[in-house]
């Protein structure tokens, strides 16, 4: 079978770089992507062995900056075959009322516009060979709203739109779109979102069984690895201790 290549924004930490790991040993040609160099030259080196592999250090935010790096790939990597969207991340969690512009901005900048640019440069060849598989990482905030979660929640909501629009419209090319939607998952998430206060966001996870990065991992090579006409158009995963945003269950 011919290998295929997935391109993975935000693969230098939890989610992104679990799939990174996942696929170069299924053996998928990988392009992946996040603004920390170093960490990519880490994962090039540590996944090398299993895979091809090609970094790309770019901001999701700077649309220039996106199609100079795609433009700017080797012709081995130029073939794209799976689009893994899921860079993105919280910046605080603050009542509407005392919310910071620059998080709001970060948040819509990156988790909205920056998917759509990096899609914008991909589609247009997988319309032109008729076949590709786009997958966005929405989250459970996508589909419901939680306190203080305002402008996070609109901006996966929004991921979740974008996601059924894309369906919708990229249909009748014959392209995979899909969104897979993680409840609380263990990761670096926490730690950005309070701006690198480790204990606050430690405590996050304390006293259930969340999600790990490998579990969406897990979720995604299958999802990948369906016959060509099954596309899983929206999936919701929640750790068993999780019933909704609000409801944790801290006593299992
Ligand atoms: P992490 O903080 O561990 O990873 C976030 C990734 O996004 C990093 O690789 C980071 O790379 C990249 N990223 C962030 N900002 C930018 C930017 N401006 N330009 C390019 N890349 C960027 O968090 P997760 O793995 O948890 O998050 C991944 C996705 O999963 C996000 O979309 C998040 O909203 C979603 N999600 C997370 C959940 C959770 O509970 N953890 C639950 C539901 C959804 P770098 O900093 O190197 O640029
Ligand atoms: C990340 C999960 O519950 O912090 O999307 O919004 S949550």
């Amino acid at each position: 079978m011919e290998k295929k290549t997935a391109f993975i924004t935000g693969a230098t930490s939890g989610i992104g770089k679990a799939c990174a790991e996942r696929l170069a040993r299924e053996n998928y040609r990988l392009i992946l992507c996040g603004r920390r160099e170093e960490r990519l030259a880490e994962l090039e080196k540590q996944l090398s062995v299993y895979t091809d592999i090609h970094c790309l250090s770019f901001d999701v935010r700077n649309a220039e900056a996106v199609s100079n790096a795609i433009a700017s790939l080797p012709s081995e990597f130029q073939k794209i075959d799976i689009l893994i969207n899921n860079a993105g991340n919280a910046h605080g969690l603050d009542p509407i009322q005392t919310g910071s512009i620059e998080d709001w901005d970060a948040m819509l900048d990156i988790n909205v516009k920056g998917l759509l640019y990096v899609s914008k440069q991909i589609i247009p060849q997988f319309i032109e060979r008729k076949e590709g598989h786009i997958i966005n990482i929405g989250s459970t905030a996508a589909k419901e709203v939680y306190p203080n979660g305002n402008v996070y929640c609109a901006s996966k909501h929004a991921v979740d739109a974008i996601n059924q629009g894309m369906r919708i419209d990229l249909n009748k090319h014959n392209i995979r779109v899909g969104a897979i939607h993680p409840g609380m998952v263990e990761t670096e998430f926490s730690e950005v979102r309070f701006k690198g206060d480790q204990e606050r966001a430690s405590k996050v996870y304390q006293g259930f069984r969340p999600l790990q990065a490998e579990d969406i991992a897990d979720i995604i090579a299958f999802v990948i690895s369906r016959p060509y006409h099954v596309n899983i158009a929206d999936l919701v995963v929640m750790s068993v201790d999780q019933a909704s945003s609000t409801i944790v269950n801290k006593q299992a």
